[in-house]
């Protein structure tokens, strides 16, 4: 039998629910005359680049309303546990609703939903979701929900009386208003909940966290059920049905703790570095045992925005001791399977800019530090980043740039009247993306697997004219895909078996297929074996060559398996992001901030915001590096590239695109200097104005 989607009874409820509050709405409106900043013009919130945001004041509708979306994508979604037995449809599926607005102003707010698989939901939603969310009519609502409900799987089940526990996730970033805004989408998601509908909303509120962690309890809870089902499908007699679905919820809960975000990550970073300590002592390779004998690395400065990062990095920190002080009492730590527990040399992070130094991302935070290319610039810390190694996060923590400061006495000056000269630098997504795919590519190679397994690197037309030329001098396979997590991430999923993809901005991660992870998994498996089989068979005299190729060989894959364990496997996360490039600056015997920064020069770059009337009249293709219309303005541009020169300077690129969380067009140019780069940016600018009004 086929299962409906959302029923009569439930629709109805919803959206009487939805009108009874455009009522409250108008009333308020009226009493309190409430100016809000929304994107557009008539209070209409457009699904934006991620998900709804704007000022948290026009927001408790559409929390109410996403809510309710939410609820029906856990309620509809599929597990991969179900694929080949639709006759037992799991009890638990799951979605979530993360209340956030990144790295926007504090009085803004946003909505993101997550789907059963713990990524964003995906786009086929999006034109549905804005109906739903917009519409004042009993009308337009019911056109809406006709319109998501196209979308919406059936579920298929033989059983009648199937019940259906769809599991919510909540949570929310440090801003005042994400509490508020959570208990109206919890509202929305219990409006699903009831008799007619034969599901059973469960709300899992896991209080103030990263975005990154509540895809990953999303996702967690994904993988727990599959697992389950697994397990029970070998066990073929049947148990008795609440006794097994107490012990599936166990196994739910136990994985979608903060502990067990937090246990993966730092488990997965302790084996990734604990090679390290003994290279160092062996001095494998020349350059970084050197280097790595002569230095530490120094502490890592992160400047958390004033958001939700700093409550998250204490609690890593705060496990990391546990796991430290648990490997001192117990004598027998170093012969068990946990890797050694880390010392302060190994992790060494100071942590700034917490929720109380401030509001959300103001003067401070990975947008602040990307887009101005200088130092947060908070009361409290300004002078601290100086000559340190430095990173900064975004609001709500899925967006990571590293950089640094340094400072020294201006020439020819002395004195208490001596100006310092700073020169800052930025190693941004792009420099992010380089680090860790020539970090993977060297271990596939040493682990036999650069054949067998591909690997590239996602990028969006903001990635440097110098990133794209180094990756190609290098032999790294590149494609460029459209601003946005969700285009970027499908880029790399698409193109190759492990993609690392970042955008500039510092949002990413490095994507392994489930295929790449097998292929690694079954090659670790093998090499141990054939390691102890050679171990009896081979002849006293060839033992110690034949054990230095092994050990190259399973180290590489040890180390591919613990960088996966390292990375949040539903979406970027700037805290598994730190963890991964510190492992991997240790790895590579503490390389300096500088020889980092210094793999290739930037080209100058001019990023820029220009105001029209209606941004939408531009069209891009090609990844968005070219527009279509309006008709002229590309080639006006192509000719301005032209500028004081009669040939085509391949340094040059410029591009214009709408904003997708702003009502403004932005404007991207890049040229060999500065002084070239404001030139033709002021005149692309005044050609947008011309073509766009
Ligand atoms: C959002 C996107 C980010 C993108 C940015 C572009 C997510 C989670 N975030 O912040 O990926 O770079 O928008 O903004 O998808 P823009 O369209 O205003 O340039
Ligand atoms: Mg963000």
């Amino acid at each position: 039998m086929r299962t409906k989607r959302i029923d009569q009874d439930t629709r109805r409820h919803f959206i009487r629910l939805c009108l009874l509050s455009e009522e409250d709405k108008d009333r308020r409106r009226k009493e309190e005359n409430e100016e809000t900043k929304c994107s557009s013009s008539n209070n209409y919130v457009s699904y934006g680049t991620a998900g709804f945001r704007c000022h948290h004041a026009a927001l408790d509708v559409i929390a109410f309303r996403c809510g309710f979306i939410a609820s029906c994508v856990a309620a509809f979604s599929r597990t991969n546990a179900t694929n080949n037995n639709s006759n037992d449809a799991p009890p638990f599926t799951a979605a979530g609703i993360c209340v956030t607005a990144s790295h926007n102003e504090a009085s803004d707010n946003g909505l993101k939903i997550v789907d059963g698989h713990g990524n964003v939901l995906g786009e086929a939603y999006e034109h549905a979701c804005e109906m739903i969310c917009n519409a004042k009519t009993e009308a337009q609502l019911e056109n809406a929900l006709d319109c998501f409900e196209e979308k919406l799987p059936f579920l298929e089940t033989s059983r009648e009386d199937a019940k259906k526990t769809a599991v919510v996730y909540f949570g929310r970033d440090t801003r005042e208003s994400g509490e508020r805004l959570v208990e109206k989408a919890k509202e929305g998601a219990r409006a699903l909940g009831g008799r007619s509908s034969g599901v059973a909303v469960k709300i899992c509120d896991r209080g103030v966290v990263t975005t990154p962690m509540l895809h990953y309890f999303v996702y967690a809870h994904g993988k727990a059920v599959e697992a389950f089902y697994e397990n029970n499908k070998q066990q073929e007699e049947k148990n008795d049905e609440d006794a097994t679905e107490r012990s599936l919820w166990e196994k739910i809960d136990a994985a979608t703790q903060e502990l067990a975000y937090f246990k993966r990550l730092a488990v997965g970073y302790l084996s990734l570095i604990e090679e390290d300590e003994e290279k160092k002592k062996k001095g494998k390779n020349v350059v970084e045992g050197l280097r790595a004998n002569a230095t530490t690395l120094p502490p890592l400065h992160i400047d958390c925005a004033n958001g939700v990062g700093f409550v998250a990095f204490e609690k890593l920190m705060a496990l990391f001791d546990v796991i430290r002080e648990n490997s001192s009492s117990s004598e027998n730590s170093r012969r068990s399977a946990t890797p050694t527990p880390p010392t302060t040399k190994e992790i060494a992070l100071v942590l700034k800019n917490g929720p109380n130094d401030g509001p959300v991302n103001l003067n401070c935070g990975s947008d602040f530090v990307q887009k101005n290319q200088r130092a947060p610039e908070t009361p409290s810390t300004r002078l601290s980043f100086v000559n340190q190694r430095c990173a900064s996060v975004d609001g709500d923590c899925d967006r990571l740039v590293y950089f640094s400061i340094e400072e020294g006495e201006e020439e020819g000056k002395e004195g208490e009247n001596s100006s310092k000269k700073q020169n800052f630098m930025l190693c941004d997504g792009d420099k992010l993306s380089i680090l860790i795919a020539f970090f993977l590519i060297e271990q596939l190679f040493l682990a036999g697997l650069a054949h067998k397994i591909s690997l590239g690197i996602a990028h969006t037309a903001y990635s440097n004219g110098a990133f794209t030329k180094f990756c190609e001098k290098n032999g790294v396979e590149t494609v460029c895909a459209k601003t946005g997590v969700k285009n970027v991430h499908k880029a790399a999923e698409e193109h190759f078996d492990i993609g690392v993809y970042f955008e500039s901005n510092g949002h990413g991660t490095a994507l392994f297929s489930d295929e790449a992870v097998k292929v690694i998994e079954k090659e670790l498996v093998d090499e141990l074996t054939r390691m102890s089989v050679e171990q009896h068979l081979r002849k006293e005299e060839e033992k110690h060559i034949q054990s230095v190729i092994l050990t190259t060989k399973l180290k590489a894959l040890l180390t591919l398996k613990a960088t996966i364990q390292t990375i949040n496997p539903a979406i970027g996360d700037a805290i598994s992001s730190v963890l991964l490039i510190e492992g991997i600056l240790r790895k590579k015997g503490n390389m300096p901030f500088q020889e980092w920064h210094a793999m290739y020069r930037d080209l100058p770059t001019k990023q820029t915001k220009v105001k029209v009337r209606d941004r939408t009249v531009i069209e891009c293709f090609d990844s968005e590096r070219k527009c279509l219309k309006p008709e002229g303005l590309q080639q006006r541009m192509d000719e301005i590239l032209l500028l004081d020169s009669c040939v085509k300077n391949n340094n040059r690129r410029a591009f214009v695109r709408p904003s997708g969380t702003e009502d403004i067009v932005r404007v991207y140019v890049e040229a060999s200097d500065a002084e070239t780069c404001e030139k033709i940016s002021t005149k692309v600018e005044e050609a947008v104005i011309e073509f766009c009004n």
